[in-house]
């Protein structure tokens, strides 16, 4: 079973042993990189920690996974974040007793910064009961085909709207979008070099032994919500036969329906699809 913790950027999924929190991206130690341009932050972690450990305290789960980007800088570690993501995985291991990620794209170099007990799974991702998460940058393993529904964070999703006085408004949100089964899977099939032979499903079935079933997408809001985001709805709607300027190869891809998707807000507002937003 899958909830989105509406107000939180956090999702629960519940299996019949198991509990398992969700977020993605919190990027610990963004505000180190203003810093180097003279911007004064003070650190966002502590402030991130006590949101999550609101939300663990609130529904005690055994496990937390963290869908990537746990920190800002891509590939070196800057000395702030020496101290910081220790601390913050030290401290949350008070509150959960597994946490786990799955490497996003700016997690290079994480292990050494990492208590011994948290495993970094790869980017291509894991499944939990019937949900398939991966971070986004890359295209998830074939075997996420065997979940109905797939979780991605990575975008960041906000929408921005101005007022008739020309003030910006952004917000944070959930993004639920369908997904084409038959699409998707013949793509990973031909990311594997796996010939197809009658229908991308009966391919899949014959290599892995299982049915494919994946049918929506959720992209999740970063967990940090200090961060810039992504302004979904001024994105251009695919056109056919051409490649969509959205991030990630599984959003670009012609598997996701992005433009006819549900765009909630953290609270759980409806506000409607991506091609209705677009035109604000
Ligand atoms: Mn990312």
């Amino acid at each position: 079973m899958l909830k989105l913790l509406m107000p939180w950027p956090a999702a629960l999924i519940k299996t019949g042993k198991t509990k398992t929190i969700v977020i993605a991206d919190p990027h610990l130690g963004w505000e180190m990189a203003l810093r180097d341009k003279g911007i004064h932050v003070p650190s966002q972690s502590s402030k991130l920690l006590e949101k999550l450990v609101t939300v663990l305290s609130k529904y005690q789960p055994d496990t937390l996974l963290i869908l990537g980007d746990v920190k800002y800088t891509v590939v070196a570690a800057k000395p702030g974040e020496w101290h910081d993501i220790p601390e913050f995985f030290t401290e949350l291991k008070n509150y959960v007793k597994n946490i786990a990620i799955v490497r996003g794209n700016h997690d290079a170099n994480l292990e050494p910064l990492l208590p011994e007990s948290i495993p970094l799974l790869p980017a291509t991702g894991t499944t939990v009961g019937d949900v398939g998460l991966f971070h986004g940058h890359k295209w998830p393993s074939p075997t996420l085909l065997t979940c109905k529904t797939i979780i991605m964070g990575h975008l960041h999703p906000v929408v921005v709207f101005r007022d008739p006085a020309g003030f910006k408004i952004t917000r944070q949100v959930w993004v639920k979008a369908k997904c084409d089964t038959s699409q998707l899977s013949k793509t990973l099939l031909q990311k594997q070099r796996i010939k197809i032979d009658g229908t991308p499903e009966e391919t899949v079935k014959k290599h892995y032994n299982f049915k494919p079933r994946t049918s929506q997408i959720f992209i999740m809001p970063s967990f940090n919500d200090f961060l810039g985001g992504r302004p979904i709805n001024e994105t251009k709607p695919r056109k056919k036969g051409q490649a969509s300027t959205m991030i990630g190869p599984v959003l670009r891809s012609e598997a996701v329906d992005l433009d006819n998707s549900e765009i909630y807000l953290l609270d759980g507002t409806y506000l409607g699809t991506l091609n209705q937003l677009r035109r604000l």
